[in-house]
């Protein structure tokens, strides 16, 4: 499997969960200004929809969108307890928190690295960020990972939206179990390794 990434971008969790997986998988960035892939290949033609993350499958098939590449790989190492089995009711309380961590949260972080976006776009993706971390704040403050006790696919998501909080001026101080939560998936061997990759540490 490749993984199509831009360093730091959503396309980090999938690259924690790859990680995670311990399943054999190549990396390759992508410049998403002129749409090149570190190997000078034209990445609108690999993936119509120009953007990260993108999984190239063994069988030479493209999956798209983050929360379906990650349930993808989950599923591929159910011993590994990434994402709960297909007909548990716990699979949907994960389709929710990553619906809610992509529309709620990744996409109000998205005016912040929009040139276009005007300060009320801004101001009210702000407010919205606040409200949501928060409720997020307030659910994680009895358990040490979204789902309860184990490290799950909608973690590897929710730690790489939080770390661009410190990009756009967004203090998570003032929710010490989010700030909690951070270190302690960003300790992870995965994580860090995924990090590395990418050169973000
Ligand atoms: N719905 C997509 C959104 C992916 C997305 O927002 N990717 C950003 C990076 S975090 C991107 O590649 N933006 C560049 C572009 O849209 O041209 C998903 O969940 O995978």
């Amino acid at each position: 499997m490749k993984l199509f990434y831009k360093a730091g971008a959503c396309s980090l969790a999938s690259h924690i969960v790859l990680e995670e997986s311990g399943l054999p998988y190549e990396i390759e960035a992508v410049d998403l200004k002129t749409k090149l892939t570190a190997s000078g290949a034209d990445f609108s033609a690999i993936n119509a929809k120009g953007y990260v993350p993108a999984l190239q499958l063994d069988n030479g098939e493209l999956l798209t969108e983050g929360p379906a590449i990650m349930q993808y790989i989950a599923d591929q190492v159910p011993a590994k307890h990434l994402a709960p089995l297909a007909d548990a009711m716990a699979r949907y309380r994960l389709q929710g928190w990553l619906t809610f961590i992509g529309t709620e949260l990744h996409k109000n972080f998205s005016p912040f690295f929009n040139p276009a976006a005007s300060s009320d776009w801004k101001a009210a993706a702000m407010a919205n960020l606040d409200r949501r971390l928060a409720y997020v704040a307030k659910h994680i403050d009895d358990k040490q990972f979204l789902l309860g006790s184990e490290f799950g696919i909608a973690d590897a998501y929710l730690f790489t939206v939080l770390s661009w909080a410190r990009h756009i001026d967004l203090d998570l101080n003032k929710w010490p179990a989010l700030v909690a939560y951070q270190s302690r998936v960003g300790a992870r061997a995965a994580v860090q390794a995924a990090m590395k990759a990418e050169g973000l540490i």
